[in-house]
């Protein structure tokens, strides 16, 4: 599975691993999917990805759940196939080319991938959750004439649209992402028929698809409830009142005004929205764990202030290395870990760090005068403040850890409390 806040499309990597990919349409599919896509690893012996798109993993929906599969089932490999020594990544790569037919024989019978046709006016290509807005599209305008082959299951079945590209002139590409699709069935199909698509025009090259955009390229115009919606004004999210998270960039926006050339690279988490109004604070957040590399890099490059806010959760996962690397260096960076001890972001799930910060840090070798808490509240703001300001000043590496509970694990604490 694939998440990511921009509009990169994951089935590059299937494509460039030359592995099998799988493309959910609905909710049921991405269910059934998941058990298929273990089997067909299985039988392969190679990974299989499955792409969710975000309309499909932010919905819910009843589904019908199948058998269970046996827990027993799990055979690790016994060979050195996953020993990638030179010698046996070349065998691998030879052996996992001869398995391309079996993976594109697969993807030309699979039950995911298959025509539906009222006529041949237009062939469309719809791929992944692009089928479901096909579907509604059809059903909402009654629309006759169209040839449409639903795909979710790849490599692309070569001579499915072959089949559609003998009996229309244009075929029209509905896909989520990047026009990855558009671009392989532009040359299978060659100058047989015209593909249009994200490429062209008939849908927008960016953002996700929708209800009126596929209606639209379609020949249809719709008024949906979506359009209504588009016309609301904005609600940006932002922090919880309470959060600790502000405190800290209340005192830090201010101590940091103080210093012409400041810079605060910011990480992933609710944390980050430190960037938006009324803190605008943050420089970057770029991926997780970045915030103490850029700052690092930034203040190796003569930056100063360099100061970076990364969550409890994110130092854990992917912060720590950047941390060594600064002490190894001795790069004059302020680092603040904002300890809400938990990861609120994704729902409040424990943060693998909790009770070790202060003994990881020092084990990381960052100087004990230098790694200070503080406790992130409307009246600590002037000690806070204080404490920042020291540590800019220091000429080396210092972490200040705010640390305060999340409202919201905070209240659901108090609530579990009660009941007991
Ligand atoms: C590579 C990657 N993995 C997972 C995520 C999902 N994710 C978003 S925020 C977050 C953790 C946030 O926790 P923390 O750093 O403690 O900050 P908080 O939300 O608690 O303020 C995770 C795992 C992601 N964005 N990127
Ligand atoms: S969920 Fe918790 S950490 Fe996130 S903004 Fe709300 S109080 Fe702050």
């Amino acid at each position: 599975m694939h998440s990511s806040q921009n509009e990169q499309d994951s089935r590059f990597y299937g494509k460039f691993a030359l592995i099998p990919i799988l493309e959910p349409s609905n909710q049921q599919e991405a269910y059934d999917m998941m058990k298929v896509a273990f089997e067909m690893s299985e039988k392969l012996q190679e990974p299989v990805l499955l792409r969710v798109v975000t309309r499909l993993a932010h919905s819910r929906a009843a589904v019908e759940v199948g058998a269970q599969g046996d827990e027993n089932a799990f055979n690790p490999s016994t060979g050195r196939g996953w020993v990638l020594l030179p010698g046996i990544a070349k065998k691998q790569y030879a052996a996992l080319l001869e398995k391309q037919p079996l993976m594109l024989e697969a993807a030309e019978n699979s039950p995911y991938n298959r025509n539906e046709k009222s006529g041949t006016k237009l062939g469309v290509v719809a791929c992944g959750i692009g089928y479901n807005y096909v579907k509604e599209a059809i059903a909402n305008f009654k629309i006759d004439g169209i040839n449409l082959l639903k795909i979710s299951q790849y490599p692309l079945p070569e001579s499915k649209i072959l089949d559609l590209a003998a009996e229309c002139e244009e075929i029209l590409v509905v896909e989520d992402g990047q026009p990855v699709v558009e671009t392989d069935v532009k040359t299978i199909v060659g100058d047989k028929a015209t593909v249009i698509g994200r490429l062209t025009g008939q849908l927008p090259r960016t953002g996700e698809l929708d209800p009126d955009s596929v209606s639209k390229a379609l020949g249809y115009e719709t008024q949906s409830p979506l359009g209504t919606a588009k016309n609301l004004a904005g609600r940006p999210p932002q922090l919880c009142q309470g959060c600790g998270h502000r405190d800290v960039y209340t005192a830090l926006k201010e101590v940091a005004a103080e210093y012409e050339g400041a810079r605060i690279f910011g990480d992933i988490g609710c944390y980050t929205l430190g960037a938006l109004p009324p803190f605008q604070a943050l420089a970057s957040c770029v991926d997780m764990g970045a915030s103490i590399t850029m700052a690092k890099g930034a203040a190796d490059a003569g930056l100063f202030p360099s100061i970076a806010v990364i969550g409890d959760s994110t130092f854990t996962h992917s912060g720590m290395t950047g941390l060594l690397d600064a002490v190894n260096d001795n790069s004059n960076i302020t680092v603040i870990i904002s300890d809400n001890l938990t990861t609120a972001m994704t729902g409040g799930q424990d943060s693998a760090g909790t009770n070790k910060f202060e003994a990881i840090c020092l084990g990381l070798g960052v100087s004990p005068d230098h790694v200070k808490v503080v406790t992130p509240t409307p009246p600590n703001i002037p000690e806070i403040k204080r404490i920042i300001k020291e540590e800019i000043e220091y000429n080396g590496v210092s972490v200040i850890i705010p640390r305060r509970e999340c409202m919201q694990t905070l209240m659901r604490h108090r609530k579990q409390a009660k009941k007991q």
